[in-house]
């Protein structure tokens, strides 16, 4: 039984969303000012036979630097308008705006091994798709970062930032794991999610409305 006050506690200042099939929650505010877009489920079939939950994830924006960077071009745009832009969504994707993907970790038996292998695939064949010449020693580079002793436990958290200039900041459980300096890494992250083949369908349509409608203040 709740005691009464317990109640309370549900009256954060910062809400949250959860992601259902999971229970994982994402606040709708992290660094101040970088709001939650949509929350979706990445999903891997194993050994060809076996679906399983890896993680629960969160696309952050930041509010002001979408408004800076992109409300002259587009503020007179509606969101439907906007949705159907293959201009906007390369401005959104590729654009030095500030962006986190927040992953909150579901599968338990999770090994560096197997996020470095299945990051090689994912990201990998993205890197190649927009012709990065040197995607191996990219991917290498970002790979590196992640040594075999840390261990990622359901519940723990990794963020993927995207900050000014393009870079690609790592974060577990809040703690800074390194920084690459790469466009194409960031741009390749983020199409994980809200490409053309994202991880969750659903989730990519709700980031992207709610992308656009960032940019619907005067209307
Ligand atoms: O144990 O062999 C296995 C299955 C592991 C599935 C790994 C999927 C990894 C997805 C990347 C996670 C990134 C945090
Ligand atoms: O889901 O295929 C995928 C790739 C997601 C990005 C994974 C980033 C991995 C960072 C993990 C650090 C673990 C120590």
């Amino acid at each position: 039984m709740l005691a009464p006050w317990a109640s309370l506690s549900l009256a954060d200042p910062l809400p949250s969303v959860v992601e259902t099939k999971t229970g994982a929650a994402f606040p709708s505010v992290i660094f101040e000012s970088r709001r939650l877009l949509g929350i979706g489920l990445r999903k891997k079939t194993i050994l060809g036979l076996k679906n399983i939950d890896v993680y629960a994830f969160g696309v952050y924006a930041d509010v002001d630097e979408v408004r800076k960077v992109l409300s002259e071009k587009y503020g007179k745009l509606s969101v439907s308008e906007l949705k159907e832009s293959k201009e906007f969504k390369e401005d959104f994707m590729g654009g030095d705006i500030g962006m986190t993907v927040r992953l909150q970790i579901v599968y338990s038996k999770l090994s560096i091994r197997s996020v470095r292998s299945a990051f090689e695939e994912s990201v990998g064949s993205r890197l190649q798709n927009f012709g990065e010449p040197n995607s191996k020693e990219l991917l290498q580079r970002f790979t590196s970062q992640f040594k075999d002793e840390y261990k990622i436990p359901r519940g723990s958290v990794i963020e993927l930032s995207r900050e000014q200039g393009h870079v690609l900041r790592t974060t577990i459980d809040g703690k800074e794991v390194g920084s690459i300096q790469s466009k194409l890494l960031c741009r390749s992250i983020l199409d994980l999610y809200i490409g053309e083949d994202p991880f969750d369908k659903e989730a990519k349509e709700d980031i992207e409305s709610k992308f656009a409608s960032l940019l619907q203040v005067d209307h």
